[in-house]
């Protein structure tokens, strides 16, 4: 089922393998021109502009854009039980890893009574966009929430479109994980025209302020990510996620049962969702190739999965050695790269390049996309190679406070007024030399 590609009999380039290696990959820039006018008129006309382009686009119209408190509380009171306390097992989990990745300010002492202490302080106000129609992930409002939280961030906004089938309220479970959560304010409001609310904030229909946010995250369809590229000066945006991606290094001690329902089950999100094995074994090759054939008309979504696995971004990669498997993992930076191989440990730890990386026979990817703590937003397209995953990091910025004493800057002053004509900028060296007119 998946193309192969034989690279046993030599180790291409780093850009050979690029090439090798296709992706699916999102034409945001020709969806620019549709979703400029949306921006400008929730820039220019509010929440009046926002909900004609809702009606037009979600077929619905709700009363307000804000869902009310009680409509979080009953979302959660009639949740699944089963699923409120799975959702509660993932929370808690991500919690506890992101709470860890807490800053702490640190202050250095880079000359007698000069310092510099970087202070790490969040982002204030953040809206979280959570996709409605087919792809409902309460996980990723876990996934995004949790660590903007843990970050400090005071004020948290999620926005999932509104949905007739529920009355113009965003999905329920949408909501109730934000309930569970914490997030008392919730917005029924999708697509271009919630990014353009988030960014730019308006007045809801009962004169209640939508304030704006400093920072959109989360994932969304085309047109939600071409907002987020067009206002990103004005909003913080996190990284543009493309299709999921599954990359499995195996050797002949992986079992195929299980590689084959991994990447199946990435497949399972989408027809551009890339499934690509890297192995050394042909005889492993063969037979996930045969439980493919075998698992795939099994599943629920045959059609997507079977897509996904045929087209261009999947195939299988046969590869002489480790070392080599290494290098092509390395090459495609994998949003999700699974290790299952012998020694699965000191293997993984040579990997440079993943968004995250599942290490032996019992991690697969589908447990970091629920419940193992680590974050299931990761770098896709090959941008794990200079970007990390979503972290309380992504909510924090860095901001260096500097404090001198009188005698500190006047011990450096020299230094300063030499840089500053060396670059024709002597102004700035009389910033300093003012100070100390003797
Ligand atoms: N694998 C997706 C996340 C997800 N999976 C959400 C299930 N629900 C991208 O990392
Ligand atoms: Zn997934």
């Amino acid at each position: 089922m998946l193309t192969r590609t034989d690279l046993r009999g030599r180790v291409p380039s780093n850009a050979e393998l690029r090439a090798t290696l296709p992706r699916a990959e999102m034409d945001v820039e020709h969806v620019l021109h549709q979703v400029r006018p949306v921006i400008e008129s929730v820039r220019d006309d509010g929440v009046r502009a926002v909900l004609d382009h809702t009606e037009k686009f979600d077929r619905v119209r709700p009363e307000r854009v804000r869902v009310g408190a009680d409509e979080l509380r009953r979302a959660l009171d009639e949740l699944d039980p089963a699923v409120r306390s799975a959702l509660e097992e993932s929370i808690a989990r991500a919690r506890k890893v992101h709470a860890d990745q807490r800053r702490t300010d640190t202050t250095t002492r880079v000359a007698p009574g000069g310092t510099v202490t970087e202070r790490w302080v969040p982002v204030a106000r953040v809206g979280l966009y959570a996709p409605g129609g087919l792809a409902v992930y309460p996980s990723s409002v876990v996934m995004n929430v949790v660590p903007a939280q843990a970050a400090g961030v005071e004020s948290l906004v999620v926005c999932s479109p509104p949905q007739a089938e529920f009355g113009g309220l965003p999905h329920p479970t949408i909501l109730a994980a934000a309930e569970l959560l914490g997030v008392d304010e919730v917005w029924a409001v999708g697509g271009a025209q919630a990014v353009a609310l988030l960014a730019y904030g308006a007045e809801d229909t009962d004169g209640a302020a939508l304030e704006p946010a400093d920072m959109v995250t989360g994932p969304g369809n085309v047109y939600v990510t071409a907002a987020k590229r067009h206002l990103r000066s004005l909003i913080g945006i996190d990284s543009e996620a493309g299709p999921t991606e599954i990359a499995v290094l195996a050797d002949d001690t992986a079992d195929p049962v299980h590689v084959a329902a991994d990447l199946i089950s990435q497949a399972e999100h989408d027809t551009l969702a890339a499934s690509v094995l890297v192995t050394t074994s042909e005889r492993l090759a063969d037979a996930v190739d045969a439980e493919l054939a075998r698992q795939v008309p099994l599943t629920k979504h045959t059609e997507r999965i079977r897509t996904a696995l045929t087209s261009v971004q999947s195939g299988c990669i046969l590869v002489a050695g480790i070392a080599d498997g290494i290098r092509v993992v390395d090459a495609y930076a994998a949003e999700h790269l699974e290790i299952q191989t012998a020694d699965a440990d000191a293997v993984a730890a040579r990997v440079r390049n993943a968004g995250a990386i599942f290490v032996g026979p019992y991690a697969p990817v589908s447990l970091g996309d629920y419940c193992a703590g680590s974050n299931h937003v990761l770098p896709t397209g090959g941008c794990a190679r200079h970007s990390s995953g979503l972290s309380v990091q992504s909510f924090l910025r860095g901001i260096h406070v500097i404090s001198y004493t009188e005698q500190a800057l006047r011990d450096v002053a020299g230094q300063v007024v030499a840089l500053a004509d060396a670059e024709d900028l002597p102004a700035h060296g009389q910033a300093v030399t003012a100070r100390f007119p003797d």
